[in-house]
């Protein structure tokens, strides 16, 4: 079929359906029905997409306008669809996001699992990075350099030690920064969309930085080179917003 006669198609059965309810229920009811959709949208206790805090090209040369829009607006959008659509009863949506985290366990359905893991990674990977243009901030400043430098040795051994998890990662998964219960920087890495809040993970504590390593974060601009993905990573996290996860743990 044509896209012309695919588009007529589309508008007829449009045009037909509208007429068939401005007919049934009037102008008003009509538009009363459309507030209705709109408060559903937005309905309290369900969880939306985050703003990206740039521009889907922000991160180029490193990380690729394309790659950024789909991560963004198809792969964290269906976490969150799903999530939102799970069964009533099986989910507290009234908790905030890291509390719905922390009461993941091994008996938890493995779309709540998956899917609150999705939605909450996401959205905290993408204020963790930003466009460095100056190259100013390319390392942890303050408090938390303080802290790697204590717990690392060096910067470097720390990045080193990182990128290492990171490769290593067997199929789809994070690395993360943590504090953990001991105020103390572990490097360490979730299978999956699991994360250190939640009850089922190795080592638990509070992320401050994160890599996601699942092939979808990078496989169009890197295919297959995880490790030039992770190194080129570097140039744009968002040191401040590291800063300020680590004051806060
Ligand atoms: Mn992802």
């Amino acid at each position: 079929m044509s896209d012309n006669r695919r588009n007529f198609l589309k508008k007829s059965a449009l045009l037909g359906l509208s007429g068939l309810a401005t007919g049934l229920l009037g102008n008003e009811k009509i538009a009363a029905l459309e507030h209705v959709s709109e408060t559903f949208a937005s309905e309290p206790g369900k969880l939306s997409l985050p703003a990206l805090p740039y521009a889907y090209d922000a991160l180029e040369p490193f990380i690729d306008k394309q790659t950024m829009e789909i991560h963004h607006t198809k792969h964290h959008q269906a976490y969150i669809d799903k999530l939102n659509s799970a069964a009533p009863g099986s989910f507290d949506f009234n908790d905030d996001d890291s509390t719905k985290c922390r009461k993941i366990d091994t008996s938890t359905p493995p779309l709540i699992r998956n899917n609150m893991g999705g939605y909450f990674n996401h959205s905290l990977f993408w204020p963790l990075m930003k466009p460095n243009p100056d190259k100013k901030e390319l390392k942890a400043l303050g408090k938390l350099g303080d802290a790697i430098n204590s717990n690392f040795k060096t910067f470097d051994d720390f990045k080193k030690e990182f990128s290492d998890k990171a490769l290593k990662i067997f199929g789809s998964g994070w690395c993360w920064l943590i504090v953990d219960e001991k105020n103390a920087l572990k490097i360490t890495t979730t299978p999956n969309q699991d994360n250190p809040l939640m009850k089922i993970a190795g080592d638990q504590g509070k992320p401050v930085l994160c890599l996601d390593v699942w092939e979808h974060a990078y496989y169009l601009k890197y295919q297959n080179k995880r490790a030039d993905y992770i190194s080129n990573w570097w140039n744009v996290v968002n040191w401040e917003k590291a800063e300020e996860l680590y004051k806060h743990k």
